[in-house]
């Protein structure tokens, strides 16, 4: 796991070795990582250096510290692929895990000039606004801030809304969804992403903004969501 000779560094060759046992399940989700100790004579590094590559590896999301006993193998993360234009609902399923959602907030509120312009409508015209937390297996994964014109979809309640509104808008509003542009940010979370997600103040998070639009190019969807950095990463192959 270790060369001395390389010009790696010592903590970043630790790190890769470590991620390497619990990518190829050498390592296990729920199993306790050997102590600082071990490491450091198994490999004759210091301490400091086997610390240095834990820190990392927790910062990462890869091990989960637990108070007064140890340092523990966390869940893996999600992956998600940006390959294809697919809903919370649709992906957690593909996953064998059950998607739930809490609902924060729903109403009808007149769009205002920065998200209008977004959605491509006029300044006032009505929009929802939905806030949902979204749950796999019963964590909360994240945090989404959804705008959508009213007069596209007319019949949406909150009840649809606690479901899968892609799913509605296809099946039940015969509309067809064509595209989706993302961006996806870094961030830490403040005071409110924190509780939501059940996170520390301060942890780190993905920000992502999707706007969707039908096959006609109408915009169906402005929306802002947070995720756990700790349970999720995104993924593109791209070809050349
Ligand atoms: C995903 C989308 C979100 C969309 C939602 C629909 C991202 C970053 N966002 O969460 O834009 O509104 O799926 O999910 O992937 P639903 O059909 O389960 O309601």
């Amino acid at each position: 796991m270790i060369n001395k000779q390389s010009p790696l560094p010592i903590y970043f060759q630790l790190e890769e070795g470590i991620k390497k046992q619990i990518e190829n399940g050498e390592l296990n989700s729920g199993d306790m990582l050997p102590s600082e100790r071990e490491y450091s004579e198994r490999f004759s590094i210091s301490r400091m250096t086997v610390r240095q590559a834990i820190s990392n590896l927790v910062n990462e999301g890869y091990l989960e510290r637990q108070r007064g006993k140890g340092t523990f193998i966390a869940q893996k993360k999600l992956e998600q692929n940006l390959k294809g234009l697919t809903s919370f609902t649709e992906d957690m399923k593909s996953r064998g895990m059950n998607p739930e959602t809490i609902m924060i907030h729903f109403t009808k509120v007149q769009a205002i000039p920065s998200i209008a312009e977004k959605l491509e409508l006029s300044i006032g015209a009505p929009i929802y606004e939905i806030k949902r937390i979204r749950l796999a297996d019963g964590l909360p994964m994240a945090y989404e801030c959804l705008y959508m014109s009213c007069d596209l979809i007319p019949a949406l309640t909150m009840d649809i809304a606690k479901g899968s509104i892609y799913d509605y808008v296809e099946k039940k509003a015969g509309l067809e969804i064509g595209k989706g542009v993302q961006e996806i940010e870094a961030a830490i979370a403040r005071k409110k992403e924190a509780e939501i997600l059940e996170i520390k103040e301060g942890s780190p998070i993905l920000c992502i903004q999707r706007k969707t639009y039908l096959r006609d190019q109408r915009v169906l969807e402005l929306v802002y969501s947070f995720y756990r950095a700790d349970r999720y990463r995104f993924f593109v192959e791209m070809d050349r």
